[in-house]
């Protein structure tokens, strides 16, 4: 009997996906599940005719596949891929690779593949990003961890991938042990940001212009249509469209009380242990986190008197500087997520390839967008871009889109609406470009309070002094650290 390509354990709604697109693509998948039956019932049905091996114990798929072995995982994340992992050890040999598609937190990924590598096998950790269609049709895959397994898997993930316009695919390698859950990490951060922006300007349209839901979504299909044509966009034009059964909007009707898995905080705590100043992902978190606090929001807003809303200006110029806010934003967005990856690939001893990086996300993930094509550009004109934001392009748009975008902030903070994502961009974009900030004043304080030294702007960079700011302090300063 023909031995499979590869073996897959988790016929959950991504494994089953992706192994149907594996098999639409001339490999030969076997397949397993904890949950046995889950085997039977999918070979039976949406695998009826088609090349998988069904499995009923580990020790059945790992026999079932030709060598070297790959053996992917694709179950919830944790735990459940550790003990995985130790069933598995004993029935592979050396070079045979374990690959982990789930959404694994990086440092967990960095730890199993030293522990599986000690064992003589080859690890690999994959972002998977695309959803359930994208699992089926083509997702974006960010695979990293042992290099010298890249050779053997090659083929099947860049063949299954999303492809761009030229037919490159969305998958290539991206770096050591936990690269491609880092990836996978701040693309998740990226796209809670994404989400949050699109959702204050859906806001500000229905609050401040009293815009109809036809008109909102018309708006939005609009702008799909220009710089900022991406899948989330599309989706927002297509769920104000979307009607109940009583011909009501149905989003009006979904809670407002949002839910996350985790990896938005992931991003925004390597942010902080970085640190990087990631503000727009931070704030996406955390209004996240009020929203869930509904019945406290619900409390409060029987306490305190709101704005009344007033809007007098032009509605079509008003639509138009929201574009251009969400645009200015969106650069802040991904400019910061560029800075995290750029320190943490210093601290991790990466090698990361920031254009190859916007190509695996310009396609097949939830962030897609034409703009990652710019992002592309940019790091090829300059592989060593130190930050987007310095990039000429960049540069052009977010000073055309500072007028409306300010207009925005400003008819947001006047009219009581919280925009954290909108005005916090907004501020990193004004502090960026500031060259005297007033942490000369912090410094002051810090010296004053802790003897903690500051350096002068008329002195050396490294050079440290402190005073006896009030002449009843000594001279001794405290050690000087920065974190
Ligand atoms: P889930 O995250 O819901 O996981 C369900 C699968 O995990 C089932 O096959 C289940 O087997 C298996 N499993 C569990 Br739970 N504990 C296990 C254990 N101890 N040993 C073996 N198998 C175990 O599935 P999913 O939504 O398809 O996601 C799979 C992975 O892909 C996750 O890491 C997820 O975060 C990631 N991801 C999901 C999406 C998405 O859109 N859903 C997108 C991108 C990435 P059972 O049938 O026996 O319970």
């Amino acid at each position: 009997m023909k031995k499979a390509d590869i073996g897959l354990i988790g016929l959950a709604v991504m494994g089953e996906n992706l192994v149907l697109n594996m098999e639409s693509k001339g490999y030969t998948v076997a397949v397993y599940n904890r949950t046995v039956s889950k085997v039977d019932s999918f070979v039976k049905g949406r695998g009826e005719g088609k090349n998988f091996i069904g499995t009923h114990s580990l020790e059945e798929l790992v026999s079932s596949l030709e060598r070297p072995r790959k053996v992917m995982m694709l179950v919830k994340a944790g735990q459940a891929v550790d003990a995985l992992i130790d069933q598995l050890i004993p029935l592979l040999e050396p070079g045979d690779i374990i690959i982990d598609g789930g959404n694994s937190h990086y440092p967990d990924t960095i730890r199993r593949t030293k522990y599986v590598t000690s064992h003589g096998l080859l690890y690999v950790g994959s972002g998977v990003s695309g959803g359930e269609e994208g699992a089926l049709l083509g997702p974006s895959l960010m695979p990293g961890g042992s290099k010298e397994a890249w050779p053997y898997i090659k083929d099947i993930f860049q063949s299954i991938a999303a492809k761009v316009d030229d037919g490159t695919p969305c998958c290539d390698w991206v770096g050591d042990d936990g690269a491609g859950h880092f990836v996978k990490m701040v693309h998740n951060g990226i796209e809670y940001g994404d989400m949050q922006i699109i959702s204050e300007a859906y806001d500000m349209m229905k609050r401040v212009l009293h815009l109809s839901h036809d008109e909102m979504s018309e708006t939005f299909a609009h702008w799909n249509k220009g710089d900022l044509d991406s899948y989330l966009i599309e989706i927002t034009a297509e769920i104000l469209a979307f009607r109940d059964e009583n011909n009501d909007p149905l989003v009006e009707k979904i809670l407002d009380a949002a839910g996350q898995k985790g990896t938005g905080k992931w991003t925004a705590v390597s942010a902080l242990d970085a640190g990087i100043p990631l503000t727009l992902i931070g704030e996406s978190v955390f209004a996240r986190c009020l929203s869930a606090q509904k019945d406290l929001r619900v409390s409060a807003s029987k306490i305190y008197d709101a704005p009344k809303v007033d809007f007098k200006g032009d509605k079509q110029q008003f639509v138009d500087d929201l574009e251009a806010a969400l645009l200015g934003s969106k650069i802040i967005s991904y400019a910061q997520g560029y800075d995290l990856m750029r320190e943490s690939a210093k601290e991790n001893n990466w090698d990361l390839n920031y254009g190859d990086i916007a190509l695996m996300w310009r396609g097949g993930c939830i962030i897609r967008s034409t703009f990652l094509g710019k992002i592309k550009e940019a790091y090829d004109k300059n592989p060593t871009l130190e930050h987007l934001m310095l990039d000429d392009f960049f540069r052009d748009k977010l000073e055309a889109a500072a007028k409306g975008w300010r207009n925005v902030v400003a008819t947001a903070v006047a009219n009581g609406i919280a925009v954290p994502a909108l005005s916090s961009a907004l501020s990193y974009f004004d502090g960026f470009r500031t060259a005297d900030s007033p942490a000369n004043m912090l410094q002051a304080q810090r010296d004053y309070f802790g003897a903690h030294t500051y350096e002068r702007k008329d002195g050396k960079r490294g050079e440290f002094h402190h005073t006896n700011w009030t002449g009843r302090g000594g001279d001794t300063a405290s050690t000087t650290y920065n974190v």
